[in-house]
């Protein structure tokens, strides 16, 4: 078993992955910038070792400090978080050529998933259920033609390496078909050195729709139902929740059979979601994550599973502790993730936090690593807290909600508190009636 894992991560999730370690009985190494030299991951762990400059090419995603780190603390384990270098295949071969558990899957299942084109195919032949379009990558104009011409306008294409919203274009006809193309490849290219690319039906009005799942070495996998993440601007998610308002349980019994199956065949060993674009009662697979993602603590909420411990489970080599029939789903939960941004422009507000109280009570959670007196650095994402509520209805998880964001004090900094405040104030979002293009309409009506 594992004895002492390095956080190559910092923030919220260094804690939360702190947190896990501690409760298993493992020490902790943290790793920061100099920019970090006071951060509250820093703190906790039982060892910090100071890796690089601010900037995150030179510390949080260098890979040599990071072995290095690892070697001169003994650090037996690694788990990366989200972000930085959670999906670098590399690393994670890199991590186990030193003898190092990699707290996710293996190098290949990374580099599969990562390349949009060879996830799709992989992830299709497993039986999930994917878009229309496109075998393969798409490489000349006829090819193009001939594949919009069978599945219809609109179409999407988007770059094998792209993924997250970078490198798509729409098209509506086919006479804007050519320039497109030359053009998603060209960025495709010069974003990603890669110019391989693909064709999708476009769906207009979806719901983003993700199903967490966890596989061991021993063949099991198992799936803790879905998040829908709709609520997004500019491709950030903004508010998560488990249940989805549209999904019931005979439609999550099935597709999470689907893809628990699926990664149990694949050999998938982890943690991981399956994205899907959900419209008009139909699934369609999109991406794999194979990291932990901002968002898990809402399926932690309402099934009472700590999916970071499990993680470590796995990673260690030992079986899930559960199995499916014994994950049950409670209630209702939602995230809001809270930034230090304008609420309605999102112009960055960073500076130093002169008060901090998080709301208490009965099943509300506040994962941040955000202390009174805190400098929030310029140099990283803008997230400072996830403010996480269940309640036995949706009904009643937003009466929490509301109270628990009144009773949010961040001062010094300008958050979005007030943007989740009027939301819970709106009727569609009331009625859990949204898709992915309903936030960006919402807050256009509040510029004004
Ligand atoms: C799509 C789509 C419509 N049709 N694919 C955006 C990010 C990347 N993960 C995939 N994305 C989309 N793919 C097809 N075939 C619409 C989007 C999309 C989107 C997806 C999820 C959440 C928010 C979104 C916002 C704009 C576009």
């Amino acid at each position: 078993m594992v004895q002492k894992v390095l956080i190559a991560n910092r923030g919220e999730i260094a804690l939360r992955i702190h947190r896990a370690c501690h409760e298993m009985g493992l020490k902790t190494v943290a790793v920061h910038s100099t920019a970090d030299a006071d951060a509250m991951h820093v703190r906790l762990a039982d060892e910090s070792v100071c890796i690089g400059p601010p900037a995150s090419a030179d510390s949080y995603l260098n890979i040599a400090s990071i072995m290095t780190a690892a070697e001169i603390t003994g650090a037996d384990a690694i788990h990366p978080g989200y972000g930085f270098l959670s999906e670098n295949a590399d690393f994670a071969d890199i991590v186990k050529e030193h003898d190092i558990a990699f707290i996710g899957p293996n190098g290949d299942h990374i580099r599969q998933m990562g390349d949009k084109i060879t996830a799709k195919e992989t992830v299709k032949k497993l039986g999930i259920p994917v878009v229309p379009g496109s075998e393969g990558g798409i490489t000349n104009d006829d090819e193009a033609k001939r594949v919009c011409e069978e599945i219809g306008y609109p179409v999407i294409i988007k770059a094998s390496a792209g993924g997250g919203g970078r490198g798509m274009q729409i098209v509506r006809g086919a006479d804007e078909l050519s320039v497109k193309l030359n053009t998603c490849r060209t960025e495709a290219k010069a974003a990603f050195g890669d110019d391989a690319v693909y064709i999708e039906k476009f769906l207009t009005k979806p719901r983003h729709i993700e199903f967490q799942i966890i596989g061991d070495s021993h063949g099991n996998c198992i799936h803790l139902g879905e998040r829908d993440c709709s609520l997004q601007r500019r491709h950030q998610k903004v508010l998560e929740e488990a249940p989805s308002p549209v999904i019931d349980s005979e439609t999550r019994e099935r597709m999470g059979g689907i893809v628990a199956k699926a990664m149990a065949d694949f050999g998938y060993c982890g943690a991981g979601t399956i994205e899907f674009l959900y419209e008009d009662g139909e699934f369609y697979f999109i991406e794999m994550n194979t990291r932990v993602q901002v968002e898990h603590p809402v399926t932690e909420m309402i099934t009472g599973i700590d999916i970071v411990r499990e993680q470590i489970r796995v990673a260690a080599g030992e079986k899930l502790s559960y199995t499916q029939d014994m994950v049950r789903f409670h209630g209702h939960a939602i995230e809001c993730r809270v930034n230090a941004e304008h609420p309605f422009n999102f112009m960055p507000s960073p500076g130093t936090v002169t008060q901090y109280h998080p709301p208490g009570g009965l099943n509300v959670r506040c994962d941040s690593a955000v202390y009174a007196g805190y400098r929030i650095p310029p140099y990283y994402d803008s997230m400072v807290a996830k403010l996480i509520v269940s309640g036995y209805t949706r009904e009643g998880c937003l009466l929490r909600l509301r109270r628990s964001l009144e009773e949010y004090v961040i001062d010094g900094i300008t958050t979005t508190i007030p943007l989740h405040q009027a939301l819970m104030d709106d009727e569609d979002f009331q009625k859990g009636d949204y898709d992915i293009h309903w936030l960006e309409k919402f807050l256009e009506d509040k510029q004004d």
